[in-house]
């Protein structure tokens, strides 16, 4: 199947054409969707975390609280990882601010609705080599217990290097699905919190199964609704990093995610909201329950 209808590029396509096609797929690819200086700066920052880390036997407290190991993956949210100045998320809303993204993402969710980058947003490193860091099909919706299937959520993926190639992207079925998928109740599944039941998946689905090639400064920006999962069909390629922002309509959060960055996509201002001070923030990967059939 042709996905060139779902590849845009900042520089010159119109946000309403792709929010357009969003509509149709729930997916696009964005190329030139970040400054990619600014962007490599904050792939740094998390090259520099993973390096430090892997390179010690014993992380410490404060690093081993931000890391994740495991099934997704190392990964991290990175709120108490720096002592000059601003924080993780605080780095990122700042860096945002002036991306050529914004506008689509704005037209993406729904004209004036200010989102907030919610406490899920996390930096991956995803080794090829390594099959138990590759996530299994899943719709981002289930990180959020409480989001139903009526709040609009978009994941966009983001990645420090071009993948899809040399480095592993992302499989998405690229076409509009109405709900949450149950989960698999396969007792070996690789990730039973969250890989959905892949039998359930069509065969008109899987036609529309989808691995774009983005280079370093696009996105690949999905519903939380679209079944994605790590790409699995570059098993050579390098280790690469990815930070995935998520995002909400601010009117209507999931209740528990009480810690927040309200980021306006209109003006491009934010701030934090949230009882904790945000010196913790929750962590995107909690057991879901299933859904209600
Ligand atoms: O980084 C990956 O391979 C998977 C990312 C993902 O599934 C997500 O951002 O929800």
């Amino acid at each position: 199947m042709d996905f060139s209808h779902l590849h845009f590029d900042c520089r010159i396509d119109d946000p309403k054409r792709v929010a357009e096609a969003f509509a149709q797929s729930e997916c696009v690819a964005l190329e030139n969707a970040f400054d990619r200086e600014k962007l490599g700066e904050i792939g740094e920052v998390c090259r520099a975390f993973f390096a430090a880390v892997e390179g010690r036997d014993s992380p410490t407290p404060q690093e081993r609280s931000t890391l994740i190991t495991g099934s997704a993956g190392a990964m991290f949210v990175g709120d108490v990882l720096f002592s000059d100045g601003p924080q993780f998320h605080e780095r990122v809303c700042s860096f945002l601010r002036e991306q050529p993204i914004v506008p689509f993402l704005n037209a993406i969710l729904g004209a004036d609705s200010a989102a907030f980058l919610q406490s899920a947003l996390g930096v991956r490193r995803k080794n090829p080599r390594a099959e138990t860091t590759l996530l299994p099909f899943h719709q981002d919706a289930f990180h959020w217990a409480g989001l139903n299937d009526a709040r609009p959520s978009i994941t966009a993926f983001t990645p420090f290097s071009d993948v899809g190639a040399a480095y592993p992207g992302l499989d998405l079925i690229a076409r509009k699905f109405e709900r949450l998928l149950p989960l698999s109740e396969d007792p070996n599944a690789s990730s039973p919190h969250l890989h959905l039941a892949e039998e359930l998946l069509s065969a008109d689905d899987l036609a529309h199964l989808w691995s774009p090639v983005v280079r370093f400064g696009g996105a690949i920006v999905f519903s939380g609704r679209t079944p994605h999962r790590s790409q699995h069909s570059a098993m050579n390629a390098a280790a690469r990093l990815s930070m995935d922002l998520r995002f909400v309509d601010a009117e209507n959060p999931p209740e528990h995610y009480r810690d927040k960055w309200i980021f306006d996509l209109a003006s491009g201002a934010y701030r934090a909201e949230g009882p904790s001070g945000l010196k913790r923030l929750p962590l995107g990967y909690r057991p879901r329950k299933r859904p209600a059939a």
